[in-house]
């Protein structure tokens, strides 16, 4: 119901919403290819000899770059599908505005309500939906691939700044150490403009000291093979002692803080303009043509929606 958005489905969330909360969200983000897949599949292992119950949402983006992954997705995870505390679901980026986040912010909760100990995201880090999907996540994970151009030049810099976690997959090709090298001293040099800005005086600049320091958190980078599931552990550690930095202290809580609220507004901004839709679509189709023409600049546009939106509720 929520994946199609089918009649009743907003009653269903919020009969839901009360059991919801406790699931960790983990958002596994990255190039095509890079191995997130793969890597979703060695965590899933991983915690599973933990006892933990786990959801995955994998979110297509069916694009020509992409290659089919929903395909790629279920054959990675397939051994999976046979645990009854696994639930693993695909879905695909719609033209709808907005509406890839949204229902995957909304399975994330059926499958916290479910019972998930943890819920893995993966998506493609391409594309202003597929990044709106991380920021639902505790978590997020970026993982990078050498020697296929996917240097941290090539990753788009609003992932770099959700990076909680670097994995640098792939470790057993050639190259994994230039990308770590290009990883540290990008974060140093993040590092060092922090330590300029008001309110980060003090912060650390001299070396990359990863996970929690001085109370702010510095991603730390693991190389993982996960063909060979080489550093899943290591991984897996970095990404619980994140989950334990932003539940314990003050700025980890701002940020849980802030994400929150921006997903409120994601949410407040969804539903007005699903709304605005349903109620003066034609109006809104009449003045965007008029837009086109040049015969009305968008911003007096844009008022006169608000105000006629306005004036009806
Ligand atoms: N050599 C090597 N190959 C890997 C590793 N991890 C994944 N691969 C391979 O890389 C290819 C892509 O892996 P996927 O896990 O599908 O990557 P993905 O990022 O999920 O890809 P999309 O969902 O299509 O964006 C597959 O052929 C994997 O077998 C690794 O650690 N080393
Ligand atoms: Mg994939």
């Amino acid at each position: 119901m929520a994946d199609d958005r089918l009649d009743g489905h907003i009653a269903v969330l919020k009969d839901l919403y009360p059991h919801t909360g406790k699931a960790w969200i983990v958002g596994i983000t990255g190039n095509p290819g890079a191995g997130k897949s793969t890597l979703t599949d060695r965590l899933v292992e991983h915690w599973r000899l933990k006892g933990w119950r786990i959801g995955v949402v994998a979110v297509d983006p069916t694009s020509p770059f992409s290659g089919g992954a929903i395909l790629g997705d279920r054959i990675r995870m397939q051994r999976h599908f046979e645990d009854p505390d696994v639930f693993i679901r695909s879905l695909a980026t719609r033209g709808a505005l907005g509406g890839l986040s949204r229902s995957a912010s909304d399975i994330v909760r059926v499958l916290d309500a479910w019972g998930a100990d943890v819920v893995i995201i993966e998506t493609v880090g391409v594309g202003q939906d597929e990044l709106e999907v991380t920021r639902t996540a505790h978590t997020t994970v970026v993982v990078m691939a050498p020697g296929m151009g996917d240097g941290v030049q090539a990753i788009k810099a609003g992932i770099m700044e959700c990076a909680d976690v670097f994995a640098v997959n792939k470790a057993d090709r050639d190259g994994a150490d230039a990308t770590v090298r290009d990883l540290e001293l990008m974060l140093a040099l993040g590092q060092g403009v922090m330590a300029t800005s008001p309110g980060h005086v003090g912060a650390k600049v001299s070396g990359p000291a990863h996970g929690a320091a001085n109370g702010s958190w510095v991603p730390p980078i693991v190389r993982v093979v996960s063909t060979q599931k080489t550093g899943i552990p290591e991984l897996a550690q970095r990404l619980e002692d994140h989950r334990a930095w932003i539940r314990e202290t003050d700025e980890g809580m701002r940020r849980v803080a802030a994400r929150g609220r921006e997903q409120l507004h994601n949410e407040i901004r969804d539903a007005l303009v699903e709304a605005a839709i349903r109620d003066m679509g034609t109006r809104i189709d009449g003045l965007a043509e008029q837009v086109v023409r040049r015969e009305v600049d968008p911003y007096t546009a844009c008022d006169a929606i608000l105000r006629e939106f306005r004036s009806k509720t």
